[in-house]
């Protein structure tokens, strides 16, 4: 079940690979700064000509635009206020051509050779674009604003700039180049989903999905049942901490906004793609109008992720409302394509109402699946007599593929290889690797996310054409898609985190030529790119920048010896590390970092990654090596007990908007290894214990979560050592949870003993409470 981050071993170890895979040698950036290094662009252009001389542009310089046309205007101010804020160089924008260092203008025969393309001229007197479409005069003007903001060190983007004359020619490889954004789970204001907007046109992606509807919250305004968002659009936070009730979570976009935001995307060029996802994940529709759903009975807006049962009914009442709603999407949404979700959507209820059952026998369908590719069908026909296209997820192919949809594969790209073989338009957005609510790596810095780590280098080498299609078939595959999910996304900040720079690549992957494609050529364009984040205040992941540090031959070895050898590297393989012994922050006149480092406990090692030019690839990361240290794992360096995964990493609080602690967990086992204790010594061990909200829908797979027995009424965590069936070598009762503070010590004595031994740490507080966690483990010796 994918909503709740359970994975077989095989995908996990496929996982543990993928990040080794990112990890291809170290390069320097410098390397491909040669002639022939392509342009600054990301994505990388079609076609790149290199020319004759150089163009300089200074402050004050005009852009030209055909008198009269408003989108070329538009795209010039665009050009000009990106320059502006990366680079501090004024440009003007004017109506005709006098006196103008860039023109940008329409053009019937523009030498591009389909839609969405453009061509961009780069002399000594000039840079000119030319495209057929408006679409295509923009994502000309957004090269050339990259063209224009080529720096990726500090103090380098100071007075005129230069570019090298060039000529480029450039168009899309898909024609659906998307991102879908979450904003039922945790609400996105609408600033942030504008933010999102501006980088996913400047990165010439054309399609942002929104993910109105879902069990936990409806946030679109629907004039015709308001109780949609009085009611459905605010959820009561689950506690677990003593106190009064946390205050409602939740909002929605009312219809003037969404007016606002889909007019705002469509001057760039980005389709705002609506989805109301039914028949399942529909349960803030049943709280706020009970009588849509199976049962009748109102549930509350949910607060557990994953899967939850509520269905709407397939009655005629039903079809009224979802066809009311959706006029109303029609008439706010353009988009020719509307998504109706139809994922993870739970047959329970429909099994056991015996309306449910006599209509679908009335309809001579066979089974539950069949009746949900009727009902989707049904609301397919009724967008087609509307002129629009319905688009569901791969599940909806489970009872026969309903005639009108075009297929979202996810689970995997089964469903839009089989689509397309049955003449269906397909868009590949398969998880986990186009799954950003995925973690880009192990650190032990990210946030909440799911623990299946999708790097930069995953996303980078993702193609979104399955190779099993023949060439006819191909044409159905209209391109792919990166999905937030947002469970794990409290704030804007997560998403900025989870989606920057991975957005570089997805856009690398769908705009550019296959074959142009090149993850180190990736990487020396990056830096630009990343200086550019940081002029417009965008805080992109460093994650794939960032230090790590590797003892040699492990922390026991180096608590032996007292001294340890200590390797630094990063998930991408770039750039130069620089580090201090001193405590103090690197620069970029420190140390660099050649080979592993001898050090004699205790020590601090802090490093940071640096450009060939001198930009700041990842701010700097501390290292102790002191005895206590070497014997404290976090909760991202414990294993799953034997049989379990860990599959998420969650916060202290669903809903908390701040950053904070996060917890490895396994949601069907709360037990942990620390594999290889070193033990000599050791007299007790301090868990760093949190309880968290279990609000998780589980579905049939409720009944898969482990209990251990419990000897005192909260449960103790207990400890076993050389493996989890051993005796146990010590419990500690938990603290009462009416009392207790949400985060909390816990401290075993343990018997003497020497060697490394693997502790498994295990919780036997009841599973109908909530969920138990860990943040570290500390073993201290005698003094
Ligand atoms: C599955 S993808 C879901 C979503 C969850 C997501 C979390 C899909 C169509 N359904 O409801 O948010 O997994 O990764």
């Amino acid at each position: 079940m994918r909503g709740l981050g359970k994975r077989t071993a095989t995908a996990v170890l496929a996982m543990a690979l993928g990040v080794a895979v990112g990890a291809q040698g170290r390069a320097p950036l410098a390397a491909s700064a040669a002639e022939a290094a392509p342009p600054p662009l990301i994505p990388l252009a079609a076609q790149v000509t290199p020319g004759q001389g150089i163009f300089t542009l200074s402050a004050g310089a005009v852009i030209a635009v055909p008198t009269g046309d408003a989108q070329a205007r538009f795209a010039a101010t665009q050009l000009a206020d990106q320059v502006r804020r990366v680079r501090g160089l004024d440009l003007m924008v004017r109506e005709g051509r006098q006196g103008a260092a860039i023109t940008l203008a329409l053009q019937a025969d523009a030498p591009v050779p389909q839609a969405e393309g453009y061509a961009l001229e780069v002399t000594p007197g000039g840079a000119h674009v030319v495209a057929r479409d408006e679409a295509g005069l923009y994502y000309g003007a957004m090269s050339l604003a990259q063209l224009l903001t080529p720096e990726a060190a500090p103090g380098s983007d100071q007075g005129p700039v230069t570019i090298p004359a060039q000529e480029i020619r450039d168009w899309p490889r898909f024609p659906w180049r998307g991102m879908m954004l979450d904003v039922a789970r945790h609400f996105q204001p609408l600033d942030s989903v504008k933010a999102l907007v501006d980088q996913m046109a400047a990165h010439k992606l054309n399609r942002l999905h929104l993910h109105l509807t879902d069990d936990q919250g409806w946030r679109l305004e629907i004039r015709h049942y308001p109780e949609l968002t009085k009611v459905g659009a605010w959820r009561t936070p689950p506690s677990v901490v003593p106190g009064p009730v946390a205050a409602p979570y939740g909002g929605f976009y009312t219809q003037d906004q969404i007016r606002d935001l889909v007019a705002y995307a469509a001057a760039r060029h980005v389709t705002i793609v609506p989805e109301i996802d039914m028949p399942g994940h529909a349960q803030a529709v049943m709280a706020s109008y009970p009588k849509i759903g199976v049962t009748g009975v109102r549930p509350a807006v949910a607060v557990d992720w994953g899967v939850n049962p509520y269905l709407f009914n397939v009655d005629e009442p039903s079809f009224t409302f979802i066809q009311t709603v959706l006029d109303e999407v029609m008439a706010l949404f353009p988009s020719t394509y509307v998504h109706v979700g139809g994922d993870e959507a739970l047959k329970d209820e429909w099994k056991a109402s015996p309306k449910v059952q006599a209509r679908m026998r009335a309809l001579g369908l066979k089974d539950e699946n069949a009746l949900q590719t009727w009902f989707i069908e049904r609301v397919g026909q009724y967008l087609a007599a509307h002129g629009r296209r319905m688009i569901g997820w791969d599940e909806i192919l489970e009872g026969g593929i309903p005639p009108t949809a075009t297929i979202m594969s996810w689970r995997g790209i089964k469903g839009a290889v089989d689509a397309a073989r049955m003449d269906h338009d397909v868009i590949l957005s398969p998880a986990p690797t186009l799954y950003l609510d995925s973690l880009q790596s192990r650190r032990d810095d990210e946030p909440a996310g799911r623990l299946a780590i999708v790097t930069l280098a995953d996303i980078y080498a993702y193609d979104a054409m399955p190779a099993e299609l023949s060439a006819e078939q191909a044409h159905h595959v209209l391109g792919g898609q990166a999905n937030v999910w947002t469970e794990y996304m409290m704030s804007p900040w997560h998403v900025t985190h989870a989606v920057y720079p991975r957005m570089d690549a997805l856009a690398e992957g769908l705009w550019s030529p296959k074959d142009k494609r090149d993850w180190r050529g990736f990487l020396d364009r990056l830096p630009a790119q990343l200086a550019r984040y940081r002029h417009l205040g965008v805080d992109a992941a460093d994650s794939a920048f960032a230090v790590d540090f590797t003892v040699e031959g492990g922390a026991n070895a180096a608590l032996a010896a007292g001294t340890a050898t200590v390797a630094l590297s990063n998930q991408a393989g770039v750039g130069t590390i620089r580090y201090t012994t001193d405590g103090s922050t690197p620069t970029s006149a420190s140390t660099r970092y050649e080979a592993p480092l001898h050090l004699t406990l205790p020590a601090t090692l802090n490093a940071m990654v640096f450009s060939e030019a001198g930009q700041v690839l990842a701010a700097p990361r501390r290292y102790e090596l002191t005895a206590e240290a070497l014997r404290t794992r976090q909760s991202g360096e414990l294993q799953a007990c034997p049989q379990g995964e860990m599959g998420l990493r969650v916060p202290l609080t669903p809903d908390a908007t701040t950053k904070g602690p996060v917890f490895n967990v396994n949601l069907f086992d709360a037990c942990w290894v620390y594999p290889k204790a070193r033990l000599d010594g050791v007299t007790t061990l301090t868990v760093n214990a949190a309880r968290l909200a279990r609000n998780y829908g589980l579905a049939h797979d409720a009944v898969k979560v482990r209990s251990h027995p419990a000897t005192t009424p909260n449960g103790e965590l207990v400890v076993h050592m050389d493996g989890c069936d051993g005796p146990a070598a010590a419990t500690v009762p938990l603290p009462s949870p009416a009392t207790a503070p949400q985060q909390f010590p816990l401290t075993a004595h343990l018997p003497a003993t020497t060697g490394e031994r693997d502790l498994c740490l295990m919780y036997t507080a009841p599973i109908q409470g909530p969920l138990y966690a860990i943040g570290s483990v500390s073993l201290r010796a005698a003094p």
